[in-house]
């Protein structure tokens, strides 16, 4: 019997600290979707993920179906399309997506430029840190006076968008913290200590839940 065949639980490739694989792991596990987790190293992949998906990026989730989702926004979206009891997806995609958009390109380019200046020589490192400076207060002028992008309710979007905002966060936590973000500061730290990111993020799981 191939081992395919007595799997129990879609398999998931996940790396730790990946702010994609984050966002998939927390919407999977809010889901309550049980996964195999299969933890990559970044400069090794497994060949079994490259056979899967040749494009080389996690987080990758092979369902039992064989069906093979590879990209961070798609699981989350699958995920909650199995179990979606706390409503974290929109009514409407148009805000959600246009912040994603926003935090996926320009922002995450700025993250990158900011805290791996060696990978980009002749790059300004502060500069990016500036540009995605102005992300963040996007951000926390929207969550003036709401707990969470949308409203009261933590969604997609938050989910989708915190794991960046935490890795350019921790980037230098001093300066963080000396930014004027009191609401996008409040919202991280909820987030952060939240018992589904501490659950997510605990070490040498074999599985999700
Ligand atoms: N668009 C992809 C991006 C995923 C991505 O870039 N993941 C990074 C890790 S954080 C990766 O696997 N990079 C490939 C590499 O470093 O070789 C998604 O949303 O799933």
């Amino acid at each position: 019997m191939s081992l395919e065949s007595t799997r129990q639980y879609p398999v998931l490739y996940s790396f730790r600290r990946c702010p994609f694989a984050m966002r998939a792991r927390m919407a999977l596990y809010q889901a309550g979707v049980q996964c195999e987790m299969v933890e990559v190293e970044l400069k090794s992949k497994p060949a079994a993920m490259l056979a899967l998906s040749p494009k080389g990026s996690v987080p990758v989730l092979q369902l039992l179906s064989g069906e093979v989702i590879d990209e961070s926004l798609d699981i989350m979206r699958w995920a909650l399309q199995q179990n979606d009891s706390a409503h974290w997806l929109p009514s409407s995609w148009v805000f959600t997506q246009a912040l994603i958009d926003e935090n996926d390109g320009e922002f995450k380019l700025n993250l990158d430029r900011y805290k791996y200046p060696q990978r980009y020589p002749g790059g300004n490192s502060l500069v990016a840190r500036d540009k995605g400076l102005i992300f963040l207060h996007q951000l926390n002028t929207l969550l003036k006076g709401n707990a969470y992008l949308l409203g009261q309710q933590v969604s997609f979007v938050d989910i989708a968008i915190f794991p960046f905002v935490r890795q350019f966060a921790n980037t230098n936590a001093d300066w963080f913290a000396d930014q004027s973000l009191p609401s996008l500061q409040r919202w991280l730290k909820t987030l952060l200590d939240s018992d589904l990111f501490k659950a997510i993020m605990e070490k040498n799981r074999s599985h999700l839940l």
